[in-house]
């Protein structure tokens, strides 16, 4: 049995040793013009060329490594017609769920202020957020999502959730699709982004969403930067309807020098860190996949082509 194996940084060599260990039956090629695709039984993909993808046409499926495909379908029919599979949680969702809450607690315990506070050696107690106002508003009640409300539940702070469709999830208000979007963003104080990006989610939280958000909220996106129409929350940002913002992700990555997000003190910028892929997690849930693949079961995480994610 063949794994293609493909990786834009380059970083091939722990993953076919984790995956010898894990399944030595498992031949792990990486990409290259010597290489026959066409003989591959599977692949595995990060940031792939169009050129690598025209080949896989063949094989019984293409995994993904990581949560979000954006970066295969925007091929559109350059994407060969096999299923696509990416990574359930794999240890992403604990270390979304830490980033989120880190920054809900800043803005929460007014972090920022005590920073600036201390930085002019300043002693005042500030006056406590009113926690049942402080509601946290999820876009996206994926696995991901769900983790991290979850993990907010923890800390009592009211949690809604908005999705194209309805669903439940315990102690959580739930809003569904365009009529309902209006009256989640009326009560958020802090809109968490993790949407996967599809052309409906292209630049869905524009100045129109934004204002909608009480004055004063914040954003926390760790999901795609094209979610956002970037020039709207610095306006929104400048003009003070948006308190805060806390951006992993960003339309361009990296984000580009000069940008005005950099030099905007209530932007707080990460390189894309909110859930790293752990790769000893990912190849164990592959090799699973693999597995139940070849006696023919089905497996989760399989995409949605029409949803695209
Ligand atoms: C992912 C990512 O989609 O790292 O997993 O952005």
């Amino acid at each position: 049995m063949r794994l293609l194996l493909y990786r834009a940084d380059g970083n091939t060599a722990p993953w076919v040793r984790d995956f010898k260990a894990q399944l030595p039956a498992l031949d792990v090629v990486e990409w290259s013009s010597r290489i026959d695709a066409s003989a591959c039984d599977y692949a595995l993909v990060w940031g792939a060329p169009p050129e690598l993808l025209a080949q896989l046409a063949s094989v019984k499926a293409i995994f993904v490594a990581g949560a979000g495909v954006d970066a295969l379908f925007k091929f559109g029919d350059g994407l060969p017609d096999v299923p696509v599979v990416r990574l359930g949680d794999a240890g992403m969702g604990v270390q979304m769920a830490e980033y989120v809450l880190h920054a809900v607690l800043r803005y929460f315990r007014r972090f920022d202020d005590y920073e600036n506070q201390a930085r002019d050696g300043v002693w005042a107690p500030l006056a406590l957020e009113e926690k049942q106002a402080f509601t946290v508003g999820v876009m996206g009640t994926g696995a991901l999502g769900t983790r991290v409300l979850d993990a907010l539940g923890h800390f009592g702070f009211p949690r809604r959730g908005w999705s194209r469709t309805a669903k439940h999830i315990d102690g959580v208000d739930c809003f569904a699709g365009a009529g309902e979007l209006g009256a989640f963003l009326a009560g958020t104080r802090v809109l968490v982004c993790m949407l996967p990006l599809t052309p409906d989610t292209n630049n869905l939280v524009d100045r129109a969403v934004l204002e909608q958000l009480p004055r004063g909220a914040y954003l926390i996106n760790v999901a795609r930067g094209a979610l956002v129409a970037e020039p709207d929350l610095l306006a929104l940002i400048r003009s003070g309807h948006i308190a805060g913002a806390t951006l992993d992700v960003f339309r361009n990555e990296p984000l580009p020098s000069p940008h005005p997000f950099w030099g905007e003190p209530r932007i707080s910028i990460t390189p894309h860190i909110s859930a790293l892929t752990v790769r000893e997690d990912s190849v164990r849930q592959i090799v699973g996949k693999i597995n139940a693949l070849e006696r023919g079961e089905p497996v989760a995480d399989v995409v949605d082509r029409t949803r695209g994610y």
